[in-house]
């Protein structure tokens, strides 16, 4: 048995085979898919309802549903020590019941579902067998114990915590807080746990049912973008053995159904190049489609490399960030923009689908940040995914922001980075900053451009390639029918403002 072990005294190192069972029902409770309920919005007409049904699943739990990789770790850890685990969704109500049953129920929390969690879901379950776990739980322990002092939670990574948890469970004693005493080094990683038959979150409900298979390569980022949770999480930088990836890979191979292998790693781009030569040679002998993200400057000249990911990518999440300034932490990005646009002309030759994270509201941009993206947008024709800067706990730049006064509080679950401003910007005001972001997907977003780079798109790298990248498009077109609905006196103020510069060209050398 290999869990990676930790020396933390509460923790059994051993996991013997001969060590004695458990056999409690354990019923985790996380957030299972990302489907577009939009209950706060009335009927928003016909192809917006097919639209949004098509990227939100037909049937639940397999078209759109992306299983919680992080809850699946701790059930395959759970199932080896003899329980029977369930994964169920925090949001859907009928999981409360199964969970108020259970022996011992597990809650994952991000930052965004901590009010969720915290006035909903823990104030119904018996809190002398319920344990929290995830990164909200972890940036958040504090003041989770303000509201309930006894709650067991399970700060950082959970790999090998839970037998020491089970122990506490039966002797009704569980702690208020368990930490693995260091971090998980993914080189350690085996065959076992997570490729036994027996006890591989893979054959659970979620995993098996959803076409998209999430897999971990490795652990953190060598990077340091302030206002990026990841550098702050204590993670060892490290990549599994390549023959474990390999059997990984062939598991998922051999289960039924259509599949895309969903890479959960932050960033790709930093392992080792060979590594990632090998990595993608066998995706390609095995015909898997992929998704993953990464900083897509370090693989830039290896261009064997690229045309490798090219072949079977559906998508591949890029931070751009901002087409005019630094960003704070990472060498790697800022030096991507040198030559951006030239640079993203090769990447679209070379047929990479490339989805352009960015990044609106931080304290170098003013209003003409907005038509400064539609510009480079429409130039150089790629397929953007705009956030609107949300300052997380556990960031520099959550903590400048606090020190400055300059967070607005409000609850957990507006932290979308899309629909809400949750901090005051240096040159606008939030008001500005949401009007002028409905804006910017107003027109980067509307029908007709989207056709445009769809047909581009098509003459260019051919129907797979298009294809991949339409998802994100039609992402941003829900969400900019929403944003119109949601802010349409904003979106009317920012217009008003940013028009009346329309002529202005953009002072930008990209
Ligand atoms: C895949 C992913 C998604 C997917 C799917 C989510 C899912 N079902 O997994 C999608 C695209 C839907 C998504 C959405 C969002 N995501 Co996301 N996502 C990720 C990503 C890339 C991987 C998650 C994962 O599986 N990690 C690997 C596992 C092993 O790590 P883990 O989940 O942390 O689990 C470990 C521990 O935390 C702990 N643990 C976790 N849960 C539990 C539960 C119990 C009971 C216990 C004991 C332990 C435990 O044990 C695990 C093993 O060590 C992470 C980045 C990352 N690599 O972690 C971001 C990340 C989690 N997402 C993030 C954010 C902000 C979001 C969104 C809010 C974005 C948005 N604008 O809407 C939404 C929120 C959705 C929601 N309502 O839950 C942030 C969270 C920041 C924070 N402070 O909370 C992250 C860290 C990215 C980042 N660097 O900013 N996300
Ligand atoms: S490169 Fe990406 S994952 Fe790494 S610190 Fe920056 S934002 Fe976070």
């Amino acid at each position: 048995m290999a869990f990676p072990q930790s020396d933390c005294e509460n923790t059994s190192n051993q996991l013997g085979h001969e060590q004695e069972n458990f056999d409690d029902h354990v019923v985790i409770l996380t957030k299972q898919d990302y489907r577009y309920n939009f209950a706060d919005m009335q009927s928003m007409g016909a192809l917006f309802e097919v639209v949004n049904r098509l990227l939100s699943g037909v049937r639940e739990g397999t078209f759109g549903a992306i299983p919680h990789l992080g809850a699946g770790i701790v059930a395959g850890e759970l199932m080896s020590l003899g329980c029977n685990v369930q994964i169920l969704d925090i949001s859907d109500p009928r999981a409360l019941a199964v969970a108020q049953a259970a022996d011992l129920v597990g809650v994952s929390m991000l930052e965004i579902s901590a009010d969720h969690v915290i006035e909903d879901i823990l104030p119904q379950l018996d809190l002398s067998k319920t344990i929290v776990g995830g990164i909200g739980a972890t940036v958040m322990e504090t003041e989770l114990h303000s509201v309930f002092p006894d709650l067991a939670i399970v700060s950082g990574e959970s790999e090998g915590l839970m037998r020491q948890i089970l122990t506490d469970l039966h002797a009704g004693q569980l702690q208020g807080h368990y930490r693995r005493d260091k971090s998980v080094d993914m080189a350690e990683a085996t065959h076992e746990p997570y490729l036994d038959e027996r006890f591989s979150y893979r054959n659970l409900s979620p995993f098996r049912r959803s076409f998209l298979k999430v897999l971990e390569v490795g652990r953190g980022c060598p990077y340091g973008c302030n206002f990026c949770i990841t550098p702050n999480l204590e993670l060892n930088n490290s990549h599994k053995p390549m023959d474990v990836i390999k059997a990984e890979l062939a598991a998922i191979k051999e289960q039924a159904g259509p599949k895309i292998i969903f890479f959960v790693d932050q960033n790709l781009c930093t392992y080792p190049k060979a590594y990632l030569h090998q990595l993608f040679d066998y995706i390609n002998d095995l015909g898997l489609a992929w998704v993953g993200e990464g900083t897509v400057q370090d693989i830039l000249e290896d261009e064997d490399l690229v045309s490798k990911m090219a072949r079977n990518c559906a998508s591949f999440l890029v931070g751009l960030e901002d087409i005019s300034h630094n960003i704070r932490g990472s060498a790697a990005k800022n030096k991507l923009h040198e030559g951006i646009l030239s640079k993203v002309t090769k990447l679209r030759k070379m047929g990479l689908p490339i989805v352009w994270s960015m990044v609106f509201g931080t304290d170098e941009q003013d209003l003409s940040v907005f038509k400064d993206t539609v510009d480079f947008v429409k130039e150089a024709g790629i397929t953007i995914i705009p956030h609107i800067e949300t300052p997380r706990r556990g960031t520099v730049r959550y903590r400048n922001l606090n020190k400055e006064n300059r967070l607005i509080e409000c609850p957990a679950g507006k932290h979308d980075q899309k629909y809400h401003v949750t901090h005051k910007p240096a040159n606008m005001t939030p008001d500005e900053l949401m009007g002028g972001f409905a804006w910017m997907y107003q027109q980067v977003f509307s029908e007709r451009a989207i056709a445009q780079r769809f047909w581009q798109n098509l003459q260019i790298g051919g129907m797979k390639y298009a294809a991949g990248l339409s998802v994100l498009e039609l992402d941003g077109w829900i969400t900019n029918v929403r944003l119109h609905k949601m802010y349409p006196k904003l979106l009317q103020d920012a217009r008003g403002i940013i028009e009346s510069n329309k002529n202005r060209k953009t002072s930008l050398d990209y």
